[in-house]
């Protein structure tokens, strides 16, 4: 079957690099491609390369379960996810790329009165914002998805449901993918295999550039998008960054026929579950409780996450796991990220997305842009700060993130 493939042109080109760029992302994620596609669109920079230490998308884009939704509770993160919520409906055409998003509708159970008040808030927050969140009895929430158990018997029962009927998914390599194609056909250079080792600075205390394993690159800025790995980064400027790393794992079902039409979350019992285009059942975890590098996890976090999903959904009881993996989530202390300038001159992040980035992939990314085009955040990321955490001025979405750590 491969030899029908052969003559297909690469998506992107892969040039040797420049001595010197105006600006430097590192880390091709789906974060740092897109951000530099919107350099290259919105604001006209195209001498820009994203640098990448593995393969493009081969982080947490292309590890996640692909979750897309805008139902959090402060004015700062709806902002956000809204921003990146319109961004999704139209991708695919933006980019002449297929990303597959897929409103489905994002169903969360409620299993107690403290899930029912919680979530209940949050529906009031969305709705005031105008952010579709409508609240589901439990004879609703079977009817939006049929597999689920509701009897009173079952062993974590529900007591109603948060459903917003825009969120839904969309196919993470195709998303990386098509910001990468786009980006390289503005002109961006996508350098794989050059892991980024030091952050070079003037006597001005600005950045000049970096050491890479392939050696020194120019940059007059640097945008730092590296996820589970920003605060190595981020150490090499000598700039500290209040996060924690750990894994969090998601697996594979064999493939079935279609089953399960939208997607379905379940915070208290840890577990998140909705089926792929190929018939795989996509589920995921909550965090492992420990911090580390390893994209592995432990195999009880995912057995426990099976535990919970034959609960929920009987009918999948007998259903045969095909593969599971983990990624590295940044996590800050108020489950915000942080998008902001830094102490050092010309040296910017995009981080602390932890368990929930993938649907900010968009936003994100164009918002990133800005703020390194400009030098200033634009009005959505402008509490996304580093400071925040000295002033107190948090935005503490632990309850939104909906994925327990
Ligand atoms: P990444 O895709 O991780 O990109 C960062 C890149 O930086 C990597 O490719 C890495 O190799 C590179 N890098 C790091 N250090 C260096 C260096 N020194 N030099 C060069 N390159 C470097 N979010 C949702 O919204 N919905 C979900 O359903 C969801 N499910 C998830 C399930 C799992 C199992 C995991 C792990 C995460 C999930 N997330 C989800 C979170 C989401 O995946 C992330 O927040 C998001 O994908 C982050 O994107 P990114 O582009 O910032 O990071
Ligand atoms: O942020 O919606 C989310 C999410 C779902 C699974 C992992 N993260």
């Amino acid at each position: 079957a491969m030899r029908a493939h052969k003559g297909w042109e690469a998506q992107w080109s892969s040039p040797e690099s420049r001595k010197e760029y105006d600006v430097i992302i590192i880390g091709a994620g789906g974060h740092g491609l897109g951000a530099a596609y919107y350099l290259a669109k919105e604001h006209g920079i195209t001498n820009v390369a994203v640098l990448e230490k593995g393969w493009l998308g081969g982080g947490n884009t292309g590890r996640n379960t692909t979750i897309i939704r805008s139902n959090y509770l402060y004015e700062e993160s709806m902002h956000i996810y809204e921003h990146s919520m319109k961004l999704w409906e139209g991708l695919s055409l933006d980019l002449n790329y297929n990303v597959m998003y897929s409103p489905r509708g994002v169903m969360m159970l409620s299993h107690n009165i403290h899930d029912q008040q919680s979530f209940k808030r949050h529906i009031h927050a969305n709705r005031l914002y105008g952010i579709d969140n409508e609240w589901l009895t439990p004879e609703q929430a079977k009817a939006y998805c049929p597999p689920l158990d509701i009897s009173k018997t079952a062993r974590y029962p529900i007591n109603g449901a948060a459903l917003q009927r825009r969120g839904g998914t969309a196919r993470h390599d195709a998303v990386a993918w098509g910001f990468a194609r786009a980006a390289s056909d503005r002109g961006v250079h996508i350098i794989q295999n050059c892991e980024v080792t030091g952050i070079q600075r003037g006597p001005d205390g600005r950045v000049t550039g970096v050491d890479t394993t392939r050696g020194f690159i120019g940059a007059k800025k640097i945008g730092v998008s590296a996820a589970g790995h920003t605060t190595v980064v981020m150490q090499m400027a000598g700039v500290r960054v209040p996060l924690q790393s750990s894994p969090l794992q998601a697996l594979v079902s064999e493939p079935l026929k279609p089953i399960f039409p939208c997607v379905v979350m379940s915070n208290t019992v840890h577990a998140y579950i909705s089926q792929s285009d190929k018939g795989e059942l996509v589920i995921g975890a909550g965090t492992d409780q420990y911090n580390s590098y390893s994209q592995t996890g432990g195999l009880q976090i995912i057995t426990h996450t099976l535990d919970a999903i034959c609960e929920l959904f009987p009918m999948f009881r007998r259903v045969k796991m095909m593969r599971s993996w983990g990624g590295i989530v940044d996590n800050t202390p108020d489950r915000s990220a942080i998008q902001s300038k830094t102490p050092v001159p010309g040296l910017y992040v995009n981080c602390g997305w932890g368990t929930g980035g993938f649907k900010a992939t968009p936003g994100s990314a164009n918002l990133f842009a800005h703020l390194i085009a400009r030098d200033e955040p634009h009005k959505f990321n402008a509490g996304l700060t580093l400071e925040r955490f000295r002033t107190g001025r948090l935005i503490d979405e632990a309850a939104a993130a909906a994925v327990a750590h």
